[in-house]
């Protein structure tokens, strides 16, 4: 397990693990992109939510990864859940931007304690539009002045942001990944990401994972357990093991230890 990522993320608002996974389960995690692109030719491929992903065996298999869970461990402690992911595929020439904003804003959670990941499965580059963040921005507290923006005609993943008169981006990171590699981030950092303009696609996968302590406030909300136990009196609905389909799901390495249809 990767040491004093705790102390890196503390200073800077976020931390880089280089191959959290293997490039196998990476190379699966964007082949169940184009495999929910074929079936969803009307959903754009930066916008596969999580009801499209909760009770999908791989999503299960991919978020439950020990790798994974090993990470978030050391930021939220042995009782995990992950209640939001979401694909941010974006298509070779024509993928959107994601525009600064701080991801707490948005959030039905009490109390907003949540540690986000950011899985590469394709390279993620400048070019293809790379996340990028803003270093020590995390106490910034610019959530109330968030304004709304229109995100289907903008040509942007969020209908948020942070209005650029407030920000100071003269000191950028771009989170440069390799598939398998993961980015750790604080819900408050200031981040974004530049439209793909490049021939190659860039998949990333965000997964929102928070302690059980934490409530999802919203309704409906289905969250996967991911380690240890839900905390007593408190309603957050754990959605069960889904049983693998051939028929709806798509194929992956140990889906024979799934219980089938
Ligand atoms: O994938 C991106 O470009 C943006 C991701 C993001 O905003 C997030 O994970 O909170």
């Amino acid at each position: 397990m990767p040491t004093d990522l705790r102390k890196e993320y503390d200073e800077k608002g976020y931390v880089i693990v280089r191959k959290a996974i293997d490039a196998d389960l990476a190379g699966e995690t964007a082949a169940h992109v184009h495999w929910l692109a074929e079936r969803n030719p009307g959903v754009r491929p930066e916008r596969f939510m999580h009801d499209m992903l909760v009770t999908d065996p791989f999503m299960h298999r991919l978020v439950s990864d020990a790798r994974l869970v090993d990470i978030v461990e050391q930021f939220l402690g042995p009782n995990i859940a992950m209640w939001a992911a979401h694909y941010i595929a974006k298509p070779p020439k024509h993928g959107q931007k994601v525009l600064w904003h701080q991801d707490g804003c948005l959030w039905p959670l009490d109390p907003v304690e949540v540690t986000t990941i950011w899985l590469a499965a394709t390279e993620s580059t400048r070019e293809n539009g790379c996340l990028r963040v803003m270093p020590r921005t995390q106490d910034i507290h610019l959530l109330s002045r968030h304004e709304r923006v229109d995100a289907q005609d903008g040509n942007n993943v969020l209908g948020v942001t942070v209005h650029p008169s407030l920000i100071d981006d003269s000191d950028v990171v771009d989170l440069e990944l390799a598939p398998g590699d993961v980015s750790v981030h604080n819900p408050r950092i200031i981040h974004g990401s530049d439209a793909n303009s490049s021939d190659k696609w860039r998949i990333g996968l965000t997964l929102r994972y928070i302690p059980t302590s934490t409530r999802v406030t919203s309704d409906p909300n289905m969250a996967i357990l991911v380690r240890g136990a839900p905390d007593v009196g408190n309603s957050n609905n754990y959605v069960e093991a889904p049983v693998y389909d051939l028929a709806i799901h798509m194929p992956f390495r140990g889906k024979e230890a799934w219980k089938s249809a």
